[in-house]
């Protein structure tokens, strides 16, 4: 058999293989129990072969992000975080009673994010970063205002992470007819150190536990958002208007621990303290000395009433660039007990 017939008979065997492929779907969150805003809800499901696709849904896999209501407050829990759930278990109901429930796969719009040899690895990495997403309790906001402090977490927050961390290259294809489903460009971080960016895929970064370290984007008129989550977590300047937050909503301040805020190069930084939120809680470095240099020193010159109760620490280098960027920390109170308010200090640099 001439080489060229043998390669054109492998290729048409290997077709006939079944391969494993990870699919993106969604459903409406009614059939979920969410019930929230009509969002449409996302989910990952794993075909163990790409055979018989529609008869055989009762045995794929599934990982979802769901809403969990706790004593505590409402967060986001993970769904099959076990990589062996299988939608049958997961909505109790198989063949003709599950398609009831969550209809076949071409209703929920199911899209092939990979289909080959490499499916089963990256659906063992989402497992595994599906395990950190659920032990992190993240709190459950369905949605939160683009400019508003309020970040947005929510099951789809959690598969679009899930996807980031899988290293899949699926160039953002979601579900075929989705409607609405925000949350896609929020990041979950991880409960180790993270390095995260601001990119074309998310304007919202979630630190989670641990020393995490935060880098913006360049476009002004896009609003990023920055929660540090526990611990002392370091935020770089970027341009445009952007919020900065050192720990995340609902997170007690005594949690939260030291963070800071780089402004170097950023120009000349104003500070100023939210005259309804309560002045105690902020103090802040804000002015280098002597000017020029890179070492900040104590001051409470932005208001006169900052005693040292630190929550917002911002470094502040004075260059001749002329950038400019306003940057909002929302900051937690510092006593575990008290009700969640924030107080703000605003930054500006100029
Ligand atoms: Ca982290
Ligand atoms: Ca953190
Ligand atoms: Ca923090």
């Amino acid at each position: 058999m001439h080489l060229r017939a043998r390669i054109e008979r492998l290729a048409v065997l290997k077709a006939l293989l079944p391969m494993p492929c990870i699919r993106i779907e969604w459903i409406p969150v009614q059939l979920v129990a969410l019930g929230l805003l009509g969002f449409d809800h996302l989910q990952l499901v794993y075909q163990p072969d790409d055979l018989g696709a529609a008869s055989r849904q009762d045995d794929w896999y599934v990982m979802e992000g769901v809403r969990e209501v706790g004593r505590d407050g409402t967060f986001l829990g993970m769904e099959g975080a076990n990589g062996r759930t299988t939608l049958a278990v997961a909505n109790l109901a198989a063949r003709e009673a599950l398609i009831a429930k969550i209809g076949t796969p071409e209703l929920r719009g199911s899209r092939r994010l990979a289909c080959d040899g490499a499916a089963f690895g990256a659906w063992e990495t989402m497992a595994s970063y599906a395990r950190d997403i659920e032990e992190q309790d993240y709190p459950y906001i369905a949605y939160g205002l683009p400019g508003s402090p309020t970040p947005t977490i929510n099951s789809s927050s959690a598969i679009a992470s899930l996807i980031h961390y899988s290293g899949l290259e699926t160039s953002g294809r979601l579900p075929f007819g989705l409607h609405m489903s925000p949350g896609t460009t929020t990041l979950l971080g991880t409960g180790g150190n993270d390095i995260l960016r601001i990119d074309q895929s998310f304007t919202t970064l979630l630190g989670g536990r641990d020393t995490d370290e935060f880098f913006g984007g360049s476009d002004r008129n896009r609003v990023d958002k920055f929660y540090g989550g526990e611990g002392d977590d370091l935020f770089h300047w970027s341009p445009g208007f952007n919020i900065v937050h050192g720990g995340q909503p609902g997170l007690p301040y005594a949690h939260d621990g030291l963070d800071v805020m780089d402004y170097s190069g950023a120009g000349t930084v104003h500070i100023t303290f939210n005259a309804i939120g309560s002045p105690t809680r902020c103090r802040t470095t804000s002015w280098c000395s002597p000017p020029g240099s890179t070492t900040c020193s104590p001051s409470s010159a932005s208001s006169g009433t900052t005693p040292p109760t630190a929550s917002c620490l911002a470094r502040a280098s004075i260059s001749s660039r002329t950038t400019s960027s306003s940057i909002r920390a929302a900051l937690t109170p510092r006593k575990e007990e008290e009700p969640v308010r924030r107080s703000m200090c605003t930054a500006r640099a100029s």
